[in-house]
């Protein structure tokens, strides 16, 4: 499975806690864009694509999602809730979000510039790509 969960260094003293993250150190890739999630209600989905080039940092700033994450061989489920812990999606995973918490805060690092093309927001068309590109 092309993920994992990476641990930030907290720096954290009486006056709260901080974090830093920096392209092609604690971050494995160049940052090219940065998004965040937010106004989030426990009733909807997000995610349900793949991406064939992109990698991305997730993290929970605030709040709670689970993500669901799929290989075309195996699905597993993960809970984000902690600002000090990214979960890195390499390429070709399929991903899926949902349960957030009201107001949950995703923030993401992105190794690429927006592009819809790349996107594959159809599960049967994952699977196809998956097949033939092994
Ligand atoms: C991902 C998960 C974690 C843009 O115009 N620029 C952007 O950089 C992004 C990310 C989105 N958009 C537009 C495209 C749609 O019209 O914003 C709208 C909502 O995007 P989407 O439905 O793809 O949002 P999510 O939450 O389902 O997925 C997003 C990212 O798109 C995706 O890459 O991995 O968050």
């Amino acid at each position: 499975m092309n993920y994992r969960l990476i641990n930030m260094k907290v720096f954290g003293d009486e006056r709260g806690k901080l974090i830093s993250l920096e392209g092609n150190k604690n971050i494995p890739f160049e940052i090219k864009r940065v998004y965040y999630i937010y106004d989030t209600i426990p009733d909807f989905e997000r995610g349900k694509h793949a991406h064939k080039n992109l990698e991305q940092i997730i993290i929970a700033i605030d709040g709670s999602c689970q993500f669901v994450l799929d290989d075309g061989k195996r699905r597993e489920e993960l809970w984000l809730n902690r600002p000090d812990v990214g979960l890195y999606i390499g390429k070709n995973m399929w991903r899926e979000m949902r349960h957030f918490s009201y107001g949950c805060k995703l923030m993401i690092l992105a190794s690429e510039y927006y592009d819809e093309k790349e996107y594959i927001r159809d599960y049967d068309k994952f699977i196809e790509e998956i097949n033939t590109s092994f």
